[in-house]
Parts: C-alpha cells; sequence; structure tokens
C-alpha cells in the first residue's frame, strides 16, 4: 500500500446503551492482534460513548465523534464544540456524511466551516463525498465529487493535510447492500486524486488516504483493499458486528 491504510467504523445512531457499546468496543479491539496488517483503526462513535469506549481501545484502534458544532461557544442549543471533543482526547471527527447532507440539511458551507474547525483544533477530520444514484447514471460521480472536495476543503492549508481523509461514499451504496464494484471505486478514488493534486499539488495528493464507504463487507473489502488508490474504509453496518468488523480489519 503506497499509504497506510486506515480501517474505519461508523456506528451511527447505534448502539443503544453504553452497555452494548463497550461489549461491541472490546470485542473489535481484542479482533485486533499481532497478526492484524499495518494500519490505522478508528471507530467513530455516538458522543455519549466515546469516553466509555475509549477507555477500553488503545494501540491501532482510536475513537472519533461522528460530528461537531462548528461554532464555538454559546447559544447553540444541542451543539457539541471541537474544544469539548478535543478536552477528552479524541483525535478523528467525521464531517459531511451524506447522512449529515440529506437528514440534516448541512451544506458544504457547513461542512467547510466544521472540516476547519477540527483542523483548527488540531484533530483529523475524514470528510465524506459521494454522489447520488441519478448522479452517478448520469456520469457526473467525478464532477460531484469535485465539488464536495473543493467546496469541503475550501481554505484548509496545504501543511494541515496530513490530517485530512477523505471518504468516498456513493450515496446509492450506503446501506443498500449495493456495494460499488472495486474497479467503479478505483477509477472514481484517482479522480479524487487527481482532483487534489490540481487544488494542492501531486505529491501532496498522493499522501492523503482516500477510504472507500458504502455497504463494505467481510466479502468485499479484500478486492477493494488490492486497488491503489483505495486506502481503507469508512464501514456502517457491518462495524456492529464483531465478527465482520474483525474481519474487515484483518483484510487481506
Ligand atoms: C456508509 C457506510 C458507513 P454502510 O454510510 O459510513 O455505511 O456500510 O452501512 O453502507
Amino acid at each position: 500500500h503506497a499509504r497506510k491504510p486506515l480501517i474505519s467504523g461508523n456506528w451511527k445512531l447505534n448502539p443503544q446503551t453504553k452497555e452494548e457499546a463497550l461489549t461491541l468496543a472490546r470485542g473489535i479491539a481484542s479482533a485486533i492482534t499481532d497478526s492484524t496488517p499495518d494500519v490505522d483503526v478508528a471507530l467513530f462513535v455516538p458522543y455519549v460513548f466515546i469516553e466509555s469506549t475509549m477507555s477500553v481501545v488503545g494501540g491501532k484502534l482510536s475513537v472519533g465523534a461522528e460530528g461537531v458544532c462548528p461554532h464555538s461557544n454559546g447559544a447553540y442549543t444541542g451543539g457539541i464544540s471541537t474544544s469539548m471533543i478535543k478536552s477528552i482526547g479524541v483525535d478523528w471527527v467525521l464531517a459531511g456524511h451524506s447522512e449529515r447532507r440529506e437528514i440534516f440539511g448541512e451544506t458544504d458551507y457547513y461542512i467547510n466551516a466544521q472540516c476547519l474547525k477540527i483542523l483548527d483544533e488540531g484533530m483529523s477530520v475524514m470528510l465524506c463525498i459521494g454522489e447520488s444514484l441519478a448522479e452517478f447514471e448520469a456520469d457526473l460521480a467525478g464532477s460531484v465529487c469535485a465539488t464536495q472536495l473543493k467546496k469541503g476543503l475550501k481554505g484548509v492549508r496545504k501543511e494541515d493535510l496530513d490530517r485530512v481523509a477523505i471518504a468516498y461514499e456513493p450515496v446509492w451504496a450506503i446501506g443498500t447492500g449495493k456495494v460499488a464494484t472495486p474497479e467503479i471505486a478505483q477509477s472514481v478514488h484517482a479522480k479524487c486524486r487527481d482532483i487534489l493534486a490540481g487544488m494542492y499539488d501531486r505529491e501532496t495528493a498522493n499522501m492523503i488516504r482516500i477510504l472507500y464507504g458504502g455497504s463494505v463487507t467481510p466479502d468485499s473489502i479484500d478486492d477493494l483493499m488490492a486497488m491503489p488508490d483505495i486506502d481503507g474504509a469508512l464501514v456502517g453496518g457491518a462495524s456492529l458486528d464483531i465478527n465482520k468488523f474483525g474481519r474487515i480489519v484483518n483484510f487481506n
């Protein structure tokens, strides 16, 4: 692998209790052994479970937040700030997930504000991008990703990009069981890298990890990871299953 792989889990609105969260985190931690490939593993978990899950992970495995409020402090009821997350020792924060864009109405502008704030705080951001089914069918995957990358990373300094990962998640493959073929994913990943090279430079683009997300399972991970521009995975449903996620982390 040209870049150190990053396998991440996105728990979304799961599980429902602290006990279940701890059991899941412990199980995933124990699936990472000496024979696990040289990877980074990050679990994006609901805010209320961050501290308890952090206490049972370590080594290759770290815990991240599923999002953040881009405002610093003040009258933003329900918000969680980057300083709050940083103060409990979190490294990774997710931004731009299609569910945040669609269900919660987050715009590229708002997502960009999150990215800048997360990086300002010294944490790392995983920026999710991806096209809808209609856009995919109209051959617009590349241009949608270009727009989301340019708007999402607007103002991000080149020297901060070692704390940025991109997750390409075609919306038509999320939670649908329709995983993009490794060839489709590879071609969009390569386009994304070209876009990043245009925004910064080739050397910088070659350093940035681009992960694939969307219905990744133990059956699809090995072929995805064999692709030159696929540097890891963002796993939703299968990250809630210790055996499945354990197998994904130990990809071949
Ligand atoms: C995409 C992915 C993780 P799933 O949302 O972010 O979820 O693997 O369930 O498609």
